[in-house]
């Protein structure tokens, strides 16, 4: 079940980590550069000349009467298109009207380059950001729904209509009852605003809530923080990509970066543990292609061995760690033999991974993320693949986990002396008040389940939402969420496109992009293992349209809420200043010599060292919240092994497939779909785009395939047991007999919900993980041809 010799394309794939190239790919109007960072698409192979290069030097900003001439200038941005603020440099022309031109990455940045003196880029969906300013399907001005339509105002009435609807809605309903949903918030006073002002205690965003809840929480109980998720992998010589695509999937570009300088300096063997083929499979020295849901089977296994062959590291473990024993007592029989027949990966290829990593470690790390937290049973499985590192001892050594520090910012608040209220205080989240949600054990751990948010609406518990950069559409329980839209008394969407939730919302206020805001943000992992750092920077460009920045669209509202005393800043810009002051930094500091981050604080390694001696758990006793949660879903606070179905779907003869999402390199979620460009790469990238379809591809192996009469570019039927839609089958070896996939973030839970492709959470109902409520995207399916 594994596959060698992946070694000649890897070589390969370094080669082309350090070209950059610049592909232009037919520019409409502001002509848009697309970078293919990482090189690894065929369409990137030639070298064709950019038609605008971008100046050699700044030009200077006219001072005096406009010039006859364009004029171009340098400015600089924080990429935000998947929100991991690689540094971008962006070409603005200046000739009555802005248009920004070219967009490039900032050498040495944290996150876009591999570090100090190496090359900064930027990734192909972040190359979005240039079509994204100045695509005329934004939504360009403020609307109000009025006898059930959408009506365009001013911001100053919109703002009065905001301010009333709010007001009229607290008196109705209670604040208490409004969702604060921002998965993303552009603002640095979004919480002081919802919570603290209209005294709302429901917030859901990413992370736990839709992204990896099991990964989040088991790693911040158990010691590696809940960044567990990014390796210090410059340093390491044994990486294992443990349902990740990091090559291909990446949070800021310095992770795959990372892990080629791995390979180029210290030899490292990569491995990846995954039921499809991916890029990171590609250039991985083994593969696991393991049977989904049984990472948990895997990680004891491993332990198992770990522990017969005496390898692991048992200065730590007897010093710096808790519940070893219960470990120990958990793995004893978990042989690779019995793993073998849950995996279906081959006892000798565990045995080898598992004396390959403990050999490695402490520099040897495993990066885990969504692949191995979105399924039911993924608590235990997350536990199990985090013990590893407690057993090794690599957490927080070079090489290995490392505990990311962020670089602190001031609190603007505390800094102009704005004595806040606190009005959400003593108000209880439904999931934790109302009797209706008592058989969720989420409710220990968690105050919201996205899949709850549905019946909280029909039980009257939450009756309005506030969305910012966030589109809960896609995330799960789609169909509900649909219905729960329509039958809230308030909608309130900030987005800057017409999503599914814009269509469908009371008040839309349109927001500014990030070349047209001023920004700061402080990251954790990055290309520097050692620093904490900050990236600025100023609005390269006006709003386009009738847009506005975050800051100023809640600054806007609170004004008429009569909050106006809480808003002492003129701009945001005042406000970026007193958070950069206690760095004795201005953001126009921030933004010169050339770059536009700086690094602050050195840390060093093994930050356990000044705790208070338990640097990790294996057995969770002793966490109250997770103990009665266990309780409630019978589970023990130790490792275990729990199966699939437990808690998820099982196939059946009605349903024999499973189906779980992915994602590709040209996306961030359902955010960058409105790009043709990256419409198109996807449709190449399959065969595909002598099609017309520009949606997602079913991918079926092709034995499925062939027993349904389904071949590359039909359209297909998918049912589940609670919903269905429609998309177009890429027939491929790339997924396991048994198993279909498909890109998400296309359909209604999209920036076009208009358009080809199928929300795929169409087919989810209230499968969840009970510990975390984290949407479980693994559903029992089949699929028929069908379609148009
Ligand atoms: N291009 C792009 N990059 C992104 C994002 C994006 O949308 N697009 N999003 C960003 C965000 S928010 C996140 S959270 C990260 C996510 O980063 P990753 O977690 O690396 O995301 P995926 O590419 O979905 O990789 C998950 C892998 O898990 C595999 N998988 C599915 N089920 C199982 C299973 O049961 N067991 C195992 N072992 N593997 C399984 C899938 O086949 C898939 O290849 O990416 C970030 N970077
Ligand atoms: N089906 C499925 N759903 C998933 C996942 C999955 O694997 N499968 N993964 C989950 C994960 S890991 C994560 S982190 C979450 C992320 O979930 P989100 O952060 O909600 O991601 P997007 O889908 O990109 O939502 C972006 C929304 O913001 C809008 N938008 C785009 N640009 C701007 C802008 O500049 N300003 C404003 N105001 N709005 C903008 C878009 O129109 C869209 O409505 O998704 C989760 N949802
Ligand atoms: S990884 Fe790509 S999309 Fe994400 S922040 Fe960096 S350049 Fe932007
Ligand atoms: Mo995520």
């Amino acid at each position: 079940m594994s596959s060698e010799g992946t070694r000649e394309a890897k070589e390969q794939g370094r080669v082309n980590l350090t070209r950059r190239r610049l592909v232009q790919i037919g520019g409409a109007g502001a002509g848009v550069a697309v970078s293919g960072c990482l090189g690894f698409f065929e369409e990137t192979e030639e070298e064709p000349t950019p038609t605008e290069e971008p100046p050699e030097e700044p030009t200077e900003e006219p001072t005096e009467e406009p010039p006859e001439e364009p004029t171009e200038r340098l400015a600089y941005g924080i990429c935000e298109i998947c929100h991991h603020q690689c540094g971008q440099e962006v070409v603005v022309r200046d000739d009555g009207e802005q248009a920004v031109t070219y967009i490039t990455g900032v050498d040495g940045n944290p996150r876009g380059s591999a570090g100090e003196g190496t090359e900064g880029t930027i990734c192909p969906k972040g190359q979005t950001q240039i079509e994204k300013v100045h695509d005329p399907d934004r939504i360009k001005q403020p609307h109000i729904r009025e006898n059930g339509e959408l009506r365009e105002v001013s911001w100053e009435e919109a703002f009065e209509y905001t301010a009333q609807r709010l007001q009229e809605f607290d008196a109705e309903y209670g604040a208490e009852t409004f969702l604060n949903a921002a998965s993303f918030t552009t603002t640095p006073v979004h919480n002081q605003f919802w919570r603290n002002l209209y005294g709302t205690p429901e917030r859901i965003g990413r992370g736990i809530h839709v992204c990896a809840g099991p990964t989040f929480q088991a790693g911040g109980v158990m010691g590696v923080g809940s960044n567990n998720r990014i390796p210090d992998y410059q340093n390491s010589e044994y990486i294992i990509a443990w349902g990740r695509n990091m090559l291909e999937t990446f949070a800021g570009q310095f992770e795959a970066k990372g892990v080629m300088t791995a390979f180029e300096e210290n030899d490292a063997t990569l491995v990846t543990i995954d039921p499809q083929h991916t890029e990171t499979v590609q250039k991985s020295d083994k593969w696991l292609q393991i049977e989904p849901r049984t990472d948990g089977a895997l990680a004891l296994a491993m332990a198992n061995v770990i522990i017969e062959e005496d390898l692991y590291d048992e200065e730590f473990v007897e010093n710096w760690t808790y519940g070893f024993e219960a470990y120990r007592e958990a793995v004893e029989d978990k042989t690779p033999e019995w793993a073998e027949e849950i995996t279906g990966i081959d006892a000798e290829d565990i045995r080898e991974v598992a004396i390959g990593f403990a050999e490695a470690a402490p520099n040897a790390g495993i990066s885990i993320w969504t692949g191995t937290a979105q399924y039911g049973n993924a608590w235990k499985g997350t536990q199990n693949i985090t013990a590893l590192n407690g057993l090794v001892g690599n957490i927080d050594r070079p090489g290995g986990l490392r505990l990311w520090q962020t670089a602190p910012l001031g609190n603007p608040f505390e800094i102009r002396e704005v004595g806040l209220p606190n009005n959400a205080s003593g108000k209880t989240p439904a999931l934790r008040k109302h009797e209706e949600y008592e058989d969720y054990a989420v409710r220990h751990t968690e105050t919201i389940a996205h899949n709850l948010v549905p019946d909280m609406v029909e039980n009257g518990h939450i009756n309005g939402i506030y969305c910012h950069y966030d589109q809960p559409l896609k995330d799960g329980n789609a169909e509900a969420w649909i219905e729960a839209l329509e039958e809230m008394d308030l909608v309130i969407s900030v987005d800057a496109f017409w999503s599914g939730v814009a269509k469908r919302a009371d008040i839309v206020l349109p927001e500014a992009t990030q070349l047209e805001m001023d920004t700061v943000d402080n990251g954790g992992w990055s290309a520097y293992s050692n620093n904490s750092w900050i990236i600025g920077s100023k609005a390269a460009i006006e709003p386009q349209w009738n847009t506005k920045p975050g800051f100023d669209i809640l600054a806007g509202i609170a004004e008429e809420m009569g909050w106006g005393e809480y808003f002492p800043w003129d701009s945001e810009r005042e406000f970026i200043n007193d958070q950069l002051s206690i760095h004795d930094l201005t953001l126009d500091e921030l933004e010169s010599g050339g770059d536009n981050y700086e690094l602050v604080d050195e840390y060093d390694y093994e930050q356990w060292r000044n705790g208070d001696g338990t640097a990790f758990r294996f057995d969770l006793d002793q966490i109250g919240v997770l103990v009665d949660a266990f309780e409630e879903t019978g589970m023990d606070t130790a490792p275990e092994w729990i199966p699939p179905g437990t808690y998820g779907d099982e196939t059946s003869d009605e349903y024999p497939l499973e189906f779980f999402d992915t994602r590709a390199v040209f996306f961030s979620q359902g955010g960058d779909q409105h790009s043709e460009q990256m419409l198109e790469r996807y449709a190449l990238r399959h065969k595909l785009a002598d099609e017309e379809y520009r949606g997602n591809y079913l991918v079926i192996n092709p034995s499925d395939a062939n027993e349904r009469g389904i071949e590359t570019g039909d359209m297909v039927r998918i049912e589940s047991a609670t919903g269905e839609g429609e998309l177009m089958a890429y027939v491929s070896e790339r997924t396991k007999p048994g198993f279909v996939t498909a890109t998400y973030g296309f359909g209604e839970g999209s920036v076009q919900p208009d358009r080809e492709g199928m929300n795929t959470m169409k087919l989810h109902e209230k499968q969840m993980d009970p510990i975390s409520g984290q949407p479980d995207r693994h559903i029992a399916v089949d699929v028929a041809p069908g379609g148009d």
